[in-house]
């Protein structure tokens, strides 16, 4: 049940899917048995669904009751409608699911889209931590910088469109008002003061409307409060990141005793761990939830420039040879976070991810005690299973 649940609070994106149950097509109308709207990030086309997610999604029930049916009563005589049996039948016969890549723009869809547009973002077709098929808005947000760029970026939707209407309203107007047949007879009109004004301060009124809350965004993201900790962030030539967290102590030759280098996790290992390939690394960055840490960025001296981007903390910094960049961010909720380079460094720019777990102070205690102990990777492998956030089944295709 608990897959459910995390369906439901994570996964606001649905679609159609085809359920196809090759070996029997008696089962419904057609072979095609039924077009349903399920999470498409527990699916994936052409391939078997999982007998749990099956057992486990309400909708499906029927389906499974009667594949289920059909194949014991073949061979027993009697009919099997227990979970056991459901669960043994979809085990045996691999249900297809075929995706059926057309947007139907049904009366939810659109709304669901319009939402998120318009100032609604959890409506929206967004999600936390990493982007989903069909998302629309924003990811979550999860640091007070990134809930001030969400807000403004709906303000600014708001504006935009109340401008755009406006100048669409005028030029309907005009044509319909001002076209030769309507006017056969044109004004030698050249000034009018009023309209000169207004159109003049109304402009110059919005854009101090926009130009105040943005210097506002500029200076909170600028200005780097005290930070409870510290993490040097470093852009490697060899297209993956190193992590230092100097606060925890520091070697006889300035090293920081707790540095490690986070590298893509491999594809069979995403597929294989139901995370994302590409967005999930092989070690996350571990940081504790409510506290603030200060990010100093840069790039291998000999290096290449890359950018540690975080979409949910709105965090977007390039990482220079030779340089130090500043950020900041606090995360206000426990979860696995995703984002990627957004600098074009070269060839393989695409597979470098960022991959940070916000945890419990506690969990965060544990995390860097083992850590000054330089565990062995599979000793920190196990460990890192023990604290890991809840987080969504991701989208893997
Ligand atoms: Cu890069």
């Amino acid at each position: 049940m608990e897959m459910q649940t995390v369906m439901k609070a994570k996964c606001l994106n649905l679609r159609d899917v085809t359920i196809r149950i090759p070996r029997f097509p008696m089962c419904g109308r057609n072979s095609a048995i039924e077009s349903q709207k399920q999470p498409c990030n527990l699916m994936k086309a052409g391939q078997p669904i999982g007998a749990e997610l099956l057992a486990n999604a309400a909708e499906f029930r029927p389906i499974a009751k009667c594949l289920a049916q059909r194949r014991f009563a073949a061979h027993q005589g009697r009919c099997g409608g227990g979970r056991n049996v459901v669960h043994h039948a979809l085990a045996n016969d691999a249900l297809k699911v075929e995706d059926d890549h057309k947007m139907k723009f049904n009366a939810a869809r659109i709304l669901a889209v319009v939402s998120a547009f318009f100032a609604f973002p959890a409506l929206g077709l967004a999600a936390g931590g990493q982007p989903v098929n069909w998302g629309v808005g924003l990811q979550d947000s999860v640091t007070p910088v990134q809930d001030f760029i969400v807000n403004f970026h709906y303000y600014l939707v708001w504006i935009i469109t109340a401008i755009t209407l406006f100048v669409l309203g005028l030029l309907i107007y005009v044509m319909w008002r001002f076209n030769a047949k309507a006017n056969p007879v044109p004004s030698k009109t050249t000034h009018n003061s009023l309209i000169e004004v207004l159109w003049t301060i109304v402009p110059v009124l919005i854009l101090a409307g926009i130009a105040i809350p943005s210097f506002k965004l500029l200076y909170m993201e600028r200005n780097i409060p005290k930070g409870d900790m510290t993490i040097k962030v470093i852009g490697n030539p060899s297209w993956n990141w190193t992590y230092e967290y100097p606060d925890l102590g520091v070697n006889d030759d300035k090293s920081a005793k707790v540095s490690f280098t986070a590298y893509l996790l491999p594809e069979d290992k995403a597929k294989a761990a139901g995370v994302s390939y590409l967005l999930a690394a092989d070690v996350p960055m571990v940081v504790p939830v409510g506290k603030v840490v200060k990010l100093i960025v840069t790039a291998d001296p000999e290096g290449i420039i890359h950018a540690w981007t975080m979409p949910s903390f709105g965090i977007n910094i390039a990482a220079i040879p030779g340089r130090l960049n500043e950020d900041w961010f606090q995360v206000t909720r426990e979860g696995i976070y995703n984002g990627q380079c957004s600098e074009l460094c070269g060839v393989q720019h695409a597979y470098m991810p960022i991959e940070v777990w916000a945890v419990s102070e506690d969990k965060y205690k544990a995390w860097s005690e083992l850590e000054l102990k330089q565990p062995k990777p599979d000793e920190l492998n196990a460990f890192l299973k023990t604290i890991r956030p809840a987080a969504a089944k991701v989208a893997t295709n």
